[in-house]
């Protein structure tokens, strides 16, 4: 360790909060993460020695307010840290100052780590006044544990995991720096939609959106974006920063609250689209010409968008045995999975909340397309699939493979979510409206109760059943069924928040509604009764 008090000094903890690694990393009030920060700093030297690779730091708290922040590491292929390290990050956050540097020793030793090895962090912040802070505060760590940090300033979370990826496939991905990752996605775009798309109307589809950038990293990245897509695409970006961040605006706001963002020109014939905080999520919306309403087109839509076009294409290059499938959460609206097991024709699995789950379930097909409900998610490839489609070269396969270019498979990415959605909207010709109409979402409600201990609520068959308290399910069961055919209703802890969530659908928005509402009279009244662990 180097000048490890010193460093520590800086950094020290300065109270006595506990807090877990959770479904996204450690998320809290921005002024109680300073320690945290440090430890994994340190932590990340000690695990990319472990990989033998280059592993990354992402300060940010997506959609929460501008006061929290939060912290995410990145394992080397740019994918979550693996979940088997999450304990360990817990134990370092939460011991005392006294207590760090005999733990650090025990996990080198544990872990058989040679802190003479090189160890490589990239790190990267999102544009909270408190990041710059906490990011000083990882490379702290970083050079406690004698590593090498990367620090690439501002940046999209998408963007820290896609050039980890980079990096460590010595470039095979793309190139590791912020203006490969514009350029590997702009040549893919421009390729697909023509130099001079901006100017040339296809059908019912005009190369024209509206980007709501939450006030957050995204807005300055689209622009940047810009200057590569030259007058391939039309963009006007508004909540640019200028704002608070993710205050009445942003994917989670407009997600959440069914409404369009603040400071929006609401006019029929645009097409929106809204970033979270960090760029990772992407809704569309519009205002609908026969209603003047406003319409959300959430990851569910987004995820049978993008599949139905990724089998057309397999379909028309003649490589249709190809396991391609979507994966989803209980959140997903009952009409997708209906679509895609009706009329897509394409297998659907269901797994627990959490990016990690849908990454890790779509990695096991040959393509497997994610989204969650609030919009995070994109779609893997895998690498045989890749070599088996440049094997059969014709036209269609070299415009799937530059598709697939098109598409950060780390993660979930905003910027490249949209560049995959405008190019397929151009080839089918469609104006958001036609998207839209793919099918109809299930009216739908989600609320929040909060009850004395979350925990107690504990669940199963990928959040679809209450476990615990016992009793819970039958009562829901029994509500549910009161509320007749296609209703539908779960309850499950919040991995960010100190609350159980609840979630119904029904065939009108009044059902869905009082369907949530006697659900979280019972968690209450359940969840409440049952003393705290
Ligand atoms: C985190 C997750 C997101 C999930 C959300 C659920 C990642 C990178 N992000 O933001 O996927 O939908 O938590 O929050 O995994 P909740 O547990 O509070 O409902
Ligand atoms: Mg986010």
């Amino acid at each position: 360790m180097k000048d490890f008090n010193e460093l520590l000094s800086r950094n020290g903890r300065k109270g006595h909060k506990w807090i877990s690694y959770g479904t996204a990393g450690f998320r809290d009030k921005a002024i109680e993460l300073q320690h945290i920060m440090f430890r994994m700093g340190i932590l990340a030297t000690i695990r990319a020695r472990v990989v033998k690779a280059t592993i990354g730091v992402m300060i940010t708290a997506s959609h929460n307010p501008e006061e929290d922040n939060g912290l995410k590491l990145i394992d080397p292929k740019g994918e979550m840290l693996d979940p088997t390290w999450e304990s360990i990050c817990t134990h370092l956050a939460n011991i005392s100052d006294e207590e760090l540097l005999n733990a650090i020793n025990s996990l080198i030793k544990e872990k058989g780590v040679d802190m003479k090895d090189e160890a490589n962090v990239y790190v990267g912040r999102d544009t909270r006044s408190s990041s710059d802070r906490l990011c000083k505060a990882v490379i702290d760590g970083i050079v406690a544990g004698e590593g090498s940090a990367h620090d690439f300033g501002i940046t999209t979370t998408p963007q820290i995991h896609y050039m980890v990826l980079c990096v460590n496939t010595n470039g095979e991905y793309g190139e590791p720096t912020e203006n490969g990752y514009y350029r590997k996605l702009s040549e893919a775009f421009i390729k697909l939609n023509g130099q001079n798309g901006a100017q040339v109307v296809s059908n019912n589809y005009v190369p024209s959106v509206v980007v709501d950038g939450a006030n957050g990293v995204g807005a300055p990245k689209a622009k940047q974006l810009k200057q590569f897509l030259g007058n391939s695409l039309n963009m006007e970006v508004i909540n640019d920063g200028n704002g608070v961040l993710n205050e009445n605006c942003g994917a989670d706001f407009v997600k959440v609250q069914q409404r369009a963002p603040k400071d929006l020109h609401f006019e029929v014939g645009k097409r929106y689209l809204s970033f979270d905080g960090d760029a990772d999520r992407i809704i569309y919306f519009y205002k609908n010409s026969d209603d003047g309403l406003f319409h959300m087109l959430d990851g569910d839509k987004i995820a049978v968008l993008i599949a139905s076009h990724l089998k057309q294409l397999l379909t028309s290059a003649q490589i249709a045995d190809i396991d391609l499938c979507i994966v989803q959460t209980a959140y997903a609206n009952g009409s997708s999975t209906h679509y895609i097991e009706n009329t897509l024709k394409l297998p659907v699995h269901c797994v627990p909340t959490g990016v990690k789950y849908l990454h890790h379930r779509a990695q096991q097909a040959d393509i497997g397309v994610y989204f969650e409900a609030n919009g995070h998610g994109t779609v893997t490839v895998s690498h045989t699939t890749i070599d088996r489609i440049k094997q059969v070269s014709n036209d269609v396969t070299l415009k799937l493979l530059t598709f697939i270019d098109l598409i950060n498979q780390t993660v979930g990415d905003a910027i490249s979510d949209m560049l995959v959605i405008e190019t397929i909207l151009r080839s089918r010709g469609q104006s958001i409206q036609e998207w839209d109409q793919l099918y109809t979402d299930l009216p739908n409600r989600n609320i929040k109760v909060c009850v004395k201990d979350r925990n107690v609520v504990t669940t199963g068959d990928a959040e679809r059943k209450c476990l615990t308290p016992i009793g819970l399910q039958d009562r829901i069961d029994a509500i549910v069924n009161k509320f007749g055919v296609h209703s539908r209703a779960f309850v499950r802890p919040s991995g960010t928040e100190d609350a159980v969530r609840v979630y119904a659908e029904s065939t009108t928005q009044e059902k869905a509604d009082s369907l949530a509402k006697e659900v979280a009279e019972v968690v209450s009244e359940l969840a409440e009764s049952v003393p705290n662990k």
